[in-house]
Formats: C-alpha cells, structure tokens, sequence
C-alpha cells in the first residue's frame, strides 16, 4: 500500500515542479535579465549593478513609487478597517439575509477587473470627481477590502465570544473589550488582511490605469509607459524590485494567516517595505513643486527627457508626462473627463472631433511667436481652419518597412502585408484606422469609405491577413523588426526612420496603391490648469533650435520650415522622414467620419475577436 502510494507521488510531484517552473521561470528570465550589462532587455552582456542605481536615479520613477506607497498604505489601513468591521458585524449578528450580505462583500473578487474598472471610472465621471489621488485610493479600497474581509472573517470563525462576555462581565465597556480582548486576539488576521490589500494595491495596473489622473501615476503605470517608450534594462530593474517586495509581502500575510506569531512576519514584511523604501534613502526623494508643473500627455517616442529638460531648465519647472499609441486612447481618457492635461497631442482627424466636442480651447497666437518659423502647407488645415486651436508638431506617413535581405525585395505594395511566405513574420499597427486604411487601399479604396459593404470586404480581408500576423503592435514596433521577431511591419515613419540609420538592411515603402499622411498638432485642453505654460510650451517646441533637436532625435518629419537647415544631411536625405512629392501624390489625410466610426470599430473588434 505504502508503496503504491509512493509510486503514484512521483508524476504528480513531478508534475508540480514544471508547474512551478512554468509559473516562474518568466521571473527568474527578467530577475536575471535585470543584472545584464547589454542595453538591449533580452541578451545578457556580462554581470551589472547599474540598472538598479539608474532606475533608483530617475525621478519618474522615484515620484511613481512614492505615489505606490502613498496609495497602498492609505487603502490597506482603510479597506482593513472596514473590512474588519464588516467581518466582526457578520460574525456577531445573525440576521436575515446574512448569507446575501457575506457574498456581496466579496463580488469585487469576481467582478471582471476591467468592468470594475470603468464602473468606477463611471461613477467619479457622474460624481464630478476630479481623477487623481482620492480616486486611485478610493478604487484601491473598493478591491482590495474584500480580500481584507475574508482573511480576517476566516480567523474569527474560531474566536470564542465568551472571553469578550467574561471581559464585559468584569465591568469592561464595549470600546476597552475591543481594544483589549478582540483585536489582540485578531491581530494577526487583520496585519494579514492589511498586507494582503496593500500588495494588491502596490501591483494594480488595470483599475489605476483608468482612474487615474496627473500626479498620481503609480509604479506599474510608469513600468508601462518605460515599456512604450522603449523596453530598456532598467525596466527589468523595476519590475524585479516590484516583484520582490510584493512577494516578501505575502510571504508575511501567508505566515500570519497560519497563526505564526507577529514576530515570525515581521521579518518579511520590514524586508518588503524596506526594499520599496530604499531608493528614497539612497538618493533622497524626488522634488515636486506643484505649482510649477507642466502636464504634457503625448504619443510615445514623440519627444525625448532631453528637449524636456531644456523646458524645465528655462522656465523652472517640472514636466509630466504621460504617453499613448492611439487617438482612441486620447479621446477615451479627454472624454471620460477630469483630467488635468495641460497640453495634448491629437493628429489630425482626432482633433477635429475634440474641437467639436469644445475639449480643447482656443489659443492665443500673440503667444505663439514662432508659429511664423512655420511651414504654411501645415497650417490652417480644414481639421482646424485658422490653427485657432492648434499648432502642427509632427508629420509623417504610415508604410511598411521590411528586412530587404530576408523578404523578395523591393516591396512595393500592401499586398505584401497579405503574403503566404512570410506568414508569422507579419507585423501591423494596432490602430482600427491604419488597419482598415491597408486594406481599403489594396482594394483601391478611399481611407476614408464609410460605404458599411466596402468595410466588411475589408474587415473579411484583415480575418484572413490575421493568422499571417505574428502581432499587432503601435508602440514599439520598429524594435520587434530590429530585433527580426518580423520581417516586415505597417508603422509610422518616423520610428522607422530612427531604426533605418542604425541597419541598413532595412527599407522603407509607401505602397504604391497609396496610404495615409497624419500631421499631429499641440493643443491646450479645456480643463487644463496651467494655460500659461502650455502657450510657452507650445512656443517653445517652434524655435528652429528645439523644431530641429526633437526631429533630429525622434526621426519623425518637423513642421518647421526654420528648422529644416539646421538638420543634418542624413536626415534631410532620409526618404523615410522627407519623402519625394511623387509619393505626396499618393497620400490620404484621415478624416473623423461621424456616425460609421461605430462601425469601424464594430468591425475592427471583429478582427481582433476572430479565431
Ligand atoms: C508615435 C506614433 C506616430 C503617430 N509613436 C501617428 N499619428
């Protein structure tokens, strides 16, 4: 008998070793990865301590993670209490109904976090709530005390009442019985419950991301965006630190929870903090001064911390950023409202509606000096007659870029994206617009039909384009394609134009069938709090100096006609960046089409969601 029971141990203890290798051999790749000297995140060149002292260095991240304390302690003490409070209730008093009560406490356990999150979202919007540290914390209490609510339900399960009874007998009132008698007897349930919320909280991404506003970017939240504008090792170094402390974190909760003392906990448990809390005591906190701030929310690789520390060094002040990949984003966060934006980034079609929906104010060009340096044949564009609410940044095309030595070079038509041979080797934007504009193209059709027979000819094309497809990717894409993950990418020029100088083996096409030519412009949201700023940040980005520093780092095409001898001939020769007129020629602006935007995204989902 023993022996058979040996014998049928050995697949499932085998079994759950690859388990546990499946569960964390993706953290130990990063832990490892965070220790590698080589700048690119996957490949490991030699032994390096100095993601760690750069990521401990850099203020958004020390500003991020202080923001994360801030939240997680301020929700763990609230959702504790009052998940204590519920739990004691429910032990104490029978009642009708009790049963009902019990499960509502833990609905937020099972609710979708994405639904959760945008109900929330919905609430401060109806609420008039502004977005920002209360409402992250709110939100965090709101998921978390219902975990706080079982692990302290489970412990008082075995309480016995008659110690309270025997204390209450003795002459102790109500409040001395708790303090007294209860809560020492509980303690360890409700430490557990509290470090349990705060770890979730330190780690949320989905419900921060939505109720959120300036200021109030938390860790996971600035790990994203270092992941939009760039995967670089130090990301590793975060996410390592992050991992770390959450773990030793419930390490300490899962101790108390199986009635270890206080003391065995406390070892973990100071660890995990103490790990979050060190880089303030290596460097010294960040400086905020909230008076001075600049809140600039843009599309990712569109301006560098560099050009941004000019900004800051001329006028005294401190720039936060916040970066997208999509116009839909953009509107989604202006629309839902209370945000605290102080300049924004919409390309051409995205404006219009925002000017529309009165989103974005009126500038004031006596301000705008150097809006003569630039070029007219940006200025006063349908989307914006006038530039009354707006100034042209950058413009580019969108193309395909493709590795010449690996794919039957040249290319020259959006066919290719649609090619057999190069099946799993396939990137495209993830943008419903860029999408459907291949495939109207290829099928000789305006970017901007709304005819509902046109785009389901072009929604069936991007089904079947679909398992060709190895990602569909906005936001680093030129990198997926340095790296040769794919062979051939649909992106926006610029990102392109950066990775062509670094390997010449890769070229850059608008198809022939024609494509789209964006220009995004700077605008100033109607709820933004420092107006002032915005017009001298506006200005600022149009001296030829700056125009030609931020195209000269960011490969995207300047607006400024001041700005284009100042660049180096590289770039003035890259056909990427400055294409000849004959391609113009084949160039569609995007419109916002009203009504059949639903549609677009009807179908785009039906792309996505196709197996
Ligand atoms: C920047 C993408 C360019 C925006 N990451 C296209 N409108």
């Amino acid at each position: 008998m023993a022996e058979r029971r040996q014998s049928s141990a050995f697949p499932l203890g085998l079994l759950a070793v690859l388990v546990y290798l499946f569960l964390y051999a993706p953290i130990v790749v990063l832990a490892v990865l965070s220790f590698s000297a080589s700048r690119l995140a996957a490949s490991w060149g030699g032994f390096t301590f100095s993601w760690y002292v750069k990521a401990a260095q850099d203020p958004a991240v020390l500003a991020s993670l202080r923001n994360s304390l801030v939240v997680g302690v301020a929700a763990a003490v609230v959702a504790t209490a009052c998940g204590t409070a519920a739990a004691l209730a429910l032990h104490r008093h029978r009642f009708r109904g009790r049963g009902v009560v019990d499960a509502g406490i833990l609905l937020p356990t099972v609710v979708p976090e994405i639904v959760l999150a945008a109900s929330l979202l919905l609430l401060f919007a109806t609420l008039g709530a502004p977005l920002g540290f209360t409402t992250v914390i709110l939100a965090h209490v709101g998921f978390t005390v219902s975990y706080a609510f079982v692990v302290v339900k489970a412990r008082i399960a075995g309480f016995d009442r008659t110690l309270e009874e025997a204390a209450m007998d003795l002459g102790a009132g109500p409040i001395r019985t708790f303090l007294l008698v209860t809560l020492p007897a509980i303690a360890p349930a409700v430490l557990a419950g509290g470090l349990l919320a705060f770890a979730l909280s330190i780690d949320d991404y989905v419900v921060t991301s939505f109720v959120t506003g300036v200021g109030a970017t938390t860790l996971p939240l600035q790990i994203y965006s270092m992941v939009k504008s760039g995967i670089s090792p130090e990301i590793n170094a975060v996410s390592t630190v992050l991992i770390l402390a959450t773990g030793l974190l419930l390490v300490a909760a899962f101790l108390l929870e199986q009635g270890r003392s206080i003391r065995t906990a406390a070892l973990p448990a100071v660890i995990g903090m103490a790990v979050l809390a060190a880089p303030f005591f290596v460097v010294g906190g960040p400086a905020v001064n909230g008076d001075h701030e600049l809140n600039l929310f843009i599309w990712s690789n569109y301006i560098s911390p560099e050009t941004l520390g000019k900004f800051e060094q001329r006028y005294g002040v401190k720039v936060n950023v916040d970066l997208y990949d999509s116009n839909e984003s953009l509107l989604a966060k202006l629309q839902a409202g209370n945000t605290a934006y102080d300049v924004i980034c919409p390309s051409d079609y995205t404006l219009q509606v925002l000017i529309r929906q009165g989103l974005v104010r009126r500038i004031d060009h006596a301000r705008l000096p150097h809006l003569r340096s630039l070029s007219p044949s940006f200025l006063n564009r349908p989307y914006d007659p006038g530039n009354r609410h707006s100034t042209p940044y950058f413009w580019g095309t969108t193309g395909i870029a493709y590795d010449r030595t690996r794919v039957a070079a040249p290319i020259d038509s959006w066919a290719a994206l649609w090619d057999e041979r190069y099946r799993g080797r396939i990137l495209m934007l993830d943008d419903p617009r860029e999408a459907f504009m291949a495939a109207l193209k290829l099928r000789g059709h305006s970017l901007n039909a709304t005819d509902p027979d046109v785009l389901r000819e072009a929604r069936d094309l991007l089904i079947r384009q679909r398992r060709l497809v190895r990602t569909y990717n906005s936001t680093n894409y030129e990198d997926v394609l340095l790296a040769r993950d794919v062979w051939i990418a649909q992106g926006w020029s610029g990102q392109f134009a950066k990775i062509m100088e670094q390997d010449p083996d890769i070229a850059y096409v608008v198809p022939k069938e024609g494509s789209t030519l964006f220009i995004d412009n700077l605008a100033i949201p109607t709820t933004a709090t420092h107006p002032d700023l915005a017009h001298a940040f506006l200005d600022f980005v149009m001296e030829p100096e700056i125009a030609a520093e931020i195209c000269r780092t960011m490969h995207y095409s300047t607006t400024s006609r001041e700005a284009l001898p100042l660049l180096p001939p590289a770039i003035r020769s890259s056909p990427a960046m400055f294409p000849p007129p004959t391609v113009f020629d084949r160039l569609e602006m995007i419109r916002d089409l009203g009504d059949a935007t639903v549609l677009y995204d009807r179908l785009w989902t039906e792309v996505k969601s196709a197996q």
